[in-house]
């Protein structure tokens, strides 16, 4: 199949699958958590995953990892205004995660040009129309629930189906509050209200996603599923978090393979060099219909 190349008004447009670095502004995201909450060192941070191979940095100042609650307004401002603003002076492409549209709006004036969403615009009803105003592109993930209760979420009936219908919904409820659907890019969410098998099921059918004819976001790195799958044979203890890098580079060739618009990581070297690997064997591979004639000894 014919690769479709996507183009998000603002944004330069890749040949290949794009590479989103992760900086979490936080105490306590599961695996990066309490290692970039001073501005300086987050700046750098964010400068060293361009530097790594990163097309653009998302930064985030409150955790959703499973359990977690949420944090003051005030306080997730005075964590990320200032690193956007760094890294945007730097000529960084910066995205903003975060489910307030105070924030988005903040950070957008700092110098963000990506909203992402984990709620996709439910946990704040002026999420939508904010975005709409401000005019930047929109990740809109698939969400059920606030991270402290979204464990007890995750019952569908097929969950593939499920989650593509409910984010086709979420993307009307968005569209209809303003938001350019040429700009809004979707997300599975994996690891939100999801178990380790709906995880696995939703990778294994990304593509089912270019029927909404919309770029497309993964989110694996580091996440729960993989963790599990590299468990210690002998205890049956997860491979913890910082270890899951080679899985996670994995499976973004995987994501790439199917198309995806971009991939979510921690640790970018090594995902920024495989999904150059998938680029390089996409473009050599001949064109559907003219496969090599079947060759005999
Ligand atoms: N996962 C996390 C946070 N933000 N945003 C998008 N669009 N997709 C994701 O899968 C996603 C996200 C949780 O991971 P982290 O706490 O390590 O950032």
């Amino acid at each position: 199949m014919e690769r479709q190349l996507h183009t998000l008004p603002g944004l330069p447009e890749w040949d290949r699958c794009a590479v989103m670095g992760i900086l979490n502004v936080t105490p306590d995201s599961f695996s990066d958590g309490g290692s970039w909450l001073d501005p300086g060192w987050a700046v750098e941070h964010g400068l060293s995953l361009v530097a790594r191979g990163a097309d653009m940095v998302d930064v985030g100042g409150e955790s959703t990892r499973p359990g977690a609650r949420r944090v003051p307004l005030q306080e997730e401002l005075a964590r990320v205004l200032p690193v956007v603003r760094g890294l945007a002076r730097e000529g960084v492409l910066v995205s903003i995660d975060t489910m307030r549209s105070e924030v988005a709006e903040a950070a957008v004036d700092a110098g963000a040009r990506i909203v992402n969403d984990v709620s996709g615009g439910l946990a704040d009803d002026r999420m939508a129309r904010t975005v709409a105003r401000t005019g930047v592109p929109f990740v809109l993930m698939h969400w059920r629930g606030q991270s402290h209760a979204m464990d007890g979420l995750a019952d569908y009936e097929d969950v593939v189906a499920d989650v593509t219908t409910e984010v086709e919904r979420q993307l009307d409820a968005v569209v209809s509050a303003g938001v350019d659907p040429a700009r809004v890019i979707v997300d599975p969410g994996l690891g939100f209200a999801k178990s380790r098998a709906d995880d696995w099921a939703l990778l294994a059918a990304l593509d089912a996603w270019h029927a909404l004819g919309r770029p497309l976001l993964v989110g694996p790195s580091r996440k729960r599923f993989l963790g599990e799958l590299l468990a210690d044979p002998a205890t049956g203890v997860p491979r913890p978090a910082r270890e899951r890098d080679a899985a996670t580079a994995a499976t973004a060739v995987l994501a790439a393979a199917a198309g995806a618009w971009a991939v979510r990581v921690h640790e970018v070297r090594a995902t920024a060099d495989a999904v150059r690997v998938e680029a390089a064997l996409h473009a050599h591979r001949p064109a559907a219909g003219r496969r090599p004639p079947h060759r005999t000894r």
